[in-house]
């Protein structure tokens, strides 16, 4: 749900990533963080457990320039990807315009990237929307790995609904930046389409 403020001229935009644990959630907003226009950012919280996993959120307001006179501005969050966060990953999913699913290439990550999918969708439903309806990008993490599912097989499994789709390595800034602006890019057309052109 974007919050247009006519005063201040200025789109809010909220973008969550989705993913299973230890996915690179995190790692991408990092990436994002440290290679952004220091005009152009907020601050970046991260509330993390001592193993450095995500607990709540990360949070980064981000412009990305003007549409029609409006400044637009990215709250980019992450969920935690643990399965038993799920409070926590309602909460964040709450008022979402965008999501990004940050999917692990790995082999044996494979069930987890499902799980991960399922619970977003339901999670979702729950709050009376469905992936279908919902901007998003799935972002094919972990390329760099050995042991990893090949692109049509991850594709056939996780993206039945075509939607746009990037491969990365998050560490290295590989297809961040891609993957951001691809979401970005739905979330604007999605809400031009909402106020009528
Ligand atoms: N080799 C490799 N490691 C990665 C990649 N992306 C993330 N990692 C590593 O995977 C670990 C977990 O990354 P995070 O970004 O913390 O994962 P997360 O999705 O935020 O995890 P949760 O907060 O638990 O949901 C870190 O050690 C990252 O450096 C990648 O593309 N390649
Ligand atoms: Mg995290």
């Amino acid at each position: 749900m974007s919050f247009i403020n006519y005063a201040a001229r200025e789109i809010n935009c909220k973008l969550v990533y989705y993913g299973p644990g230890l996915g690179g959630k995190t790692t991408n907003l990092q990436q994002i963080y440290a290679r952004i226009d220091p005009r152009s950012k907020g601050k970046l919280i991260s509330l993390a457990t001592k193993t450095e996993r995500t607990l709540f959120f990360d949070f980064l307001p981000l412009d990305l320039g003007t549409v029609r006179g409006f400044k637009t501005r990215f709250h980019l969050y992450t969920v935690p990807g643990q399965v038993f966060y799920d409070a926590s990953r309602k909460l964040i999913l709450k008022g979402a315009d965008g999501v990004v699913f940050v999917a692990d290439s790995q082999v044996e990550r494979m069930e987890a990237n499902l799980e991960s999918l399922e619970n977003l969708e339901s999670n979702l439903a729950e709050q009376g929307q469905g992936l279908d309806g919902m901007p998003h990008v799935m972002q094919y993490n972990k390329r760099d790995l050995l042991n990893i599912v090949s692109l049509p097989d991850l594709q056939a499994a996780l993206n039945t609904r075509n939607a746009a789709w990037c491969e990365a390595c998050a560490p290295k800034g590989i297809g961040v930046f891609e993957t951001l602006k691809a979401a970005a890019k739905l979330v604007l057309i999605d809400l031009k389409k909402k106020v009528g052109g």
